[in-house]
């Protein structure tokens, strides 16, 4: 089957975990983010993330969700991708994210930053 549903637990390129815990029928989600990278010496705790996933088209969903980063400070990530399912039936998230530091106004141009992630299931431990 083409359709995928984002429920469960996924790993990242960079080693970030995220666990999303359902997905409702209006198709928004929430769970958690586990970065395995930061920019800071803070010590990482797992973050909130709130989304939404096409439901309708039967597969290959298009989504969207927010990291909101208040265990380090007042920054926030957004991510968009797609799911996309494989010849061998794995799922793969394609996605692109822009995280927005907090700064001054004299700042603002230089405040937000933009990357790619590749997310794939796992059966680790919960973020
Ligand atoms: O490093 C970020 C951060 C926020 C405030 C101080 C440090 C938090 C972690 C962001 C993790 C990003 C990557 N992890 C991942 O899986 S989200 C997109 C990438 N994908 C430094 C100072 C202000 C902002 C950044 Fe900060």
């Amino acid at each position: 089957s083409h359709f995928c549903v984002l429920t469960g637990l996924w790993r990242n390129d960079v080693g970030s975990r995220m666990q999303i815990d359902r997905v409702n029928e209006d198709g928004s989600f929430s769970g958690k983010y586990h970065t395995a990278v930061s920019l800071t010496e803070n010590s990482i705790k797992p973050a909130t993330l709130i989304g939404s996933q096409q439901l309708s088209e039967g597969g290959q969903p298009t989504f969207g969700f927010t990291v909101n980063w208040k265990s380090f400070s007042e920054s926030t990530t957004v991510f968009t991708g797609q799911c996309y399912v494989g010849e061998n039936g794995k799922e793969i998230l394609q996605t692109m994210w822009l995280l927005r530091e907090k700064v001054d106004p004299q700042n603002n141009w230089g405040a937000t930053r933009v990357g790619t992630n590749i997310f794939t299931r796992t059966k680790g431990q919960n973020v």
